[in-house]
């Protein structure tokens, strides 16, 4: 039977890797992001390398009206989407809070935070009239603690932690899950994009631990997905091995 899998922030990084994990499982993609030429890309890699279909969708999360549209767009064949993956999102700057940029704030509480609650908003009840659906959120080890520098991305993280919770709590009563990732450090563009292109910078994150991929955070995702319809698998958090909390790194 066909299964749809509706990924935001698809183009890149952790958001790709599930859709490749996801397509090898057969799911078809709804794939979304805001680069259209890179969904395309995507979109053929896909449909060629795993032979399900794909649906790509170009559109901002942070604007309320194209999420609409672009839901709204969908042909009657795509309309019963039964994974969610919530992980378009990003980190600016890692200045101290009482000296940050509004418009990076503005930027991380746009996209992680009320982009994530549009999407949940339009896509869920479908999921409840259906009596089916899992909505998987990409939140963060961020959201557990703050860290130097990233007090507004960890509240955006945390932020996702309790929407998921109490998502959960309000689709309890439905077949419906709700599954929180907190992954720790990720090798993707993230780090690109946190520093405005500083790929210098962006690649110092990463020295002297071997760091998770995308990949890994896709493999339970999939997981998630796939447990029996009895089993939730409410919150996971995945580190690095030689990482212990947001702000513990052992480095070589
Ligand atoms: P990337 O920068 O590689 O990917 C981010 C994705 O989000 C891109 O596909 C981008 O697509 C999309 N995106 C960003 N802003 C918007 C927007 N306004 N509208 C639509 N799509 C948007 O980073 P990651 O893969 O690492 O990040 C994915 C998620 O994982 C984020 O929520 C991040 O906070 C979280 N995370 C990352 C960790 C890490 O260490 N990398 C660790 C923990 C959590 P496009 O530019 O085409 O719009
Ligand atoms: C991304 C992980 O630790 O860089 O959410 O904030 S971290």
């Amino acid at each position: 039977m066909k299964k749809i899998a509706l990924i935001t922030g698809a183009t890149s990084g952790i958001g790709a890797a599930c859709a490749r994990k996801f397509a090898g499982a057969k799911y078809d993609l709804i794939i979304t992001g805001r680069r259209e030429n890179l969904l395309s890309v995507m979109a053929d890699e896909l449909t060629q390398g795993f032979g399900v279909q794909v649906l790509p969708l170009a559109f901002d999360v942070r604007d309320r009206e194209a999420v609409r549209r672009a839901l709204a767009s969908l042909p009657a064949d795509w309309c019963s989407i039964d994974v969610l993956i919530n992980n378009a999102g990003l980190a600016l700057g890692l200045e101290p809070e009482y000296a940050g940029d509004f418009t990076d704030w503005e930027t991380m509480i746009d996209t992680n935070v009320k982009g994530l609650l549009y999407m949940t908003r339009l896509v869920v009840p479908g999921m409840v009239e259906r009596q089916k659906g899992h909505v998987i959120n990409i939140g963060s080890v961020a959201g557990d603690a703050a860290y130097a520098g990233g007090a507004v991305y960890c509240a955006t993280k945390a932020a996702v932690k309790v929407l998921s919770d109490g998502l959960r709590i309000d689709l309890a009563h439905t077949p419906v899950r709700v599954t929180n990732l907190k992954p720790g450090l990720v090798e993707t563009n993230f780090s690109n994009v946190r520093f405005h292109g500083d790929t210098e910078r962006a690649s110092n994150v990463y020295k002297g631990i071997q760091p998770l991929t995308g990949d890994d955070i896709a493999d339970v995702a999939l997981y998630a997905a796939q447990a029996p319809a009895h089993v939730q698998i409410a919150e996971v958090l995945i580190l690095a091995t030689h990482q212990a909390s947001g702000s513990v790194i052992c480095r070589n």
